[in-house]
């Protein structure tokens, strides 16, 4: 379950309905599980008041769950993305609480836990996925106390002093306790939330184990423990092999005025991910003569995300604004500062944009795990380019060969930017064999794989997986 379907409504009615598989990475992750699992899948199809019945696509059955538009608003656009979103990353932003948007919270969760408890077979297994979602486990297992629940939660959790903030923190707490194994992206998430365990509720636990009393006089183990996710690595290294892409990444180079380097960001336009940090001291490596534009370009694309949440209008504003100074300021005729692109691509040309940036910068503020990181990692089969990767990145526990900054220090990010430009080419080539053996040997079917044999304990779900 997850809050979307991994398919995107494109029009018609009834049996004329027609989808198309939307190319996010928990589809890639899931897709294989669900084909030799023999599973369903729940979610939201994306469209506001309208019914859908459950169909087949592409091998998969889906199970629409129905959202009004003032569900939209309140449960998505609201609790998720306005309270649960800001508050799990640290407070980057101020979190909103309003008691109406819970309500709604609660409300669609309950239609989650009842759509699954309907579909789910005597003993089924049911992953619930994402922050979207956290009183599924709860409201299942009343129901259906036969199912074994997994959830994994895919940003951060914060720590007790931040999560306490939450006025309905016991309720959402106790809603993760409900599922049998709780998956974070890092040690220090799991630690986080055994911590708020203890502190909310009192329970003792040991190591990734959670003793919670299970209404009688004993109690249930809960896992809570982390489980890093990843990428379809093969696959990302298999488009960057074609020749067609590797073409398309000359021919961006070129566009860009062939520069002697290009830097990438790739980032949906989301507070989180430092964006505004990076043009900084983008800006005053050019302002301070340390980079010029003749040699450097950066690439920023900042994919449309959450544009009717305020606060993501706000951001877009400052953002396009900074790039706008920077551009009038330092690029010339023939060489562009910053090429923005506000938009999203197709993954192909993701890839030859990967293959394009010499320097890949990553600098969030604050992220769960941070894909893109490992997605330029994979790509980079020629054992070239560097990674700048911020150390608030999940992904910066297993990437420790990238050059780790801290990206509220502005200078030691200039520095480090400096040094990825400067870096030799035996020295690239050494951290990045590093790196890509890291993300080839934890890919994402060994994510899946692994959170799945922990829940079931006997691996009966991921046999077969290893071959796909
Ligand atoms: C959440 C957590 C965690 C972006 N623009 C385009 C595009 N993308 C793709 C990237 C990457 C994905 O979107 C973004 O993943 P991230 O991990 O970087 O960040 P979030 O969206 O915030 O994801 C995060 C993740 O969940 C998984 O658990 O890592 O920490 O916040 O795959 O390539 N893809 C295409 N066109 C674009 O314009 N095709």
């Amino acid at each position: 379950m997850s809050n979307r379907l991994p398919v995107d409504y494109v029009g018609g009615d009834g049996p004329d309905t027609e989808w198309k598989t939307s190319p996010g990475g928990l589809v890639t992750a899931l897709e294989p599980v669900m084909r030799a699992a023999d599973g369903a899948w729940i979610g939201w199809a994306g469209v506001a008041d309208r019914e859908f019945d459950a169909f087949e696509h592409d091998g998969i059955e889906l199970i629409p769950v129905s959202l009004t538009a003032d569900e939209v608003a309140d449960y998505y656009e609201g609790f998720s993305n306005d309270t649960l979103w800001p508050l799990y990353h640290d407070v980057i932003a101020p979190p909103s609480f309003h008691r109406e948007w819970w309500d709604a919270y609660v409300r669609v969760n309950r239609r989650f836990a009842d759509a699954a408890a309907l579909a789910a077979a005597e003993d089924a297994v049911v992953w619930v996925q994402d922050y979207q979602l956290q009183l599924v486990p709860r409201m299942l297992r009343e129901q259906r106390p036969d199912l074994v629940i997994g959830f994994f939660n895919h940003i951060p959790f914060p720590a007790y002093g931040i999560y306490s903030q939450l006025p309905w923190r016991r309720q959402v707490v106790d809603g993760l306790l409900g599922a049998d194994v709780i998956g974070f992206q890092r040690a220090a998430d799991a630690g986080n939330f055994s911590r708020a365990v203890r502190r909310l509720f009192g329970y003792t636990t040991r190591g990734s184990v959670i003793e919670v009393p299970d209404g009688g006089t004993g109690t249930r183990r809960v896992v809570a423990r982390h489980f890093p996710i990843s990428i379809d690595a093969a696959g990302f290294e298999e488009i960057a092999r074609r020749p067609e892409v590797q073409a398309r990444a000359a021919e961006i180079r070129e566009s860009l005025g062939s520069p002697r380097t290009v830097m990438l960001g790739v980032d949906r336009l989301d507070y989180t991910k430092g964006i505004r940090h990076r043009l900084k001291a983008f800006g005053e490596l050019l302002r301070d003569d340390r980079l010029s534009v003749e040699d450097v370009t950066l690439v920023q694309v900042a994919s449309p995300s959450r544009e009717r949440v305020e606060t993501y209008r706000q951001l877009r504003d400052e953002i396009e604004l900074t790039v706008g100074r920077l551009n009038g300021d330092y690029s010339t005729l023939g060489h562009q500062a910053i090429a923005y692109l506000h938009h999203g691509y197709p993954r192909e040309e993701m890839v030859a944009l990967y293959l394009a940036a010499d320097v890949m910068l990553v600098t969030a503020l604050r992220d769960g795990m941070n894909l893109v990181a490992k997605e330029y990692v994979a790509c980079r089969f020629d054992n070239d380019g560097t990674l700048v990767l911020s150390e608030f990145t999940g992904a910066s526990d297993e990437l420790r060969q990238a050059i780790l900054v801290n990206p509220h220090d502005i200078e030691g990010l200039k520095d480090a930017m400096i040094g990825a430009v400067e870096m030799p080419q035996k020295e690239r080539a050494r951290r990045m064999r590093s790196l890509r053996k890291r993300v080839r040997d934890n890919d994402v079917a060994k994510w899946s794989a692994s959170f799945l044999e922990a829940l079931t304990g006997s691996g009966r779900l991921t046999a077969g997986l290893s071959d796909q």
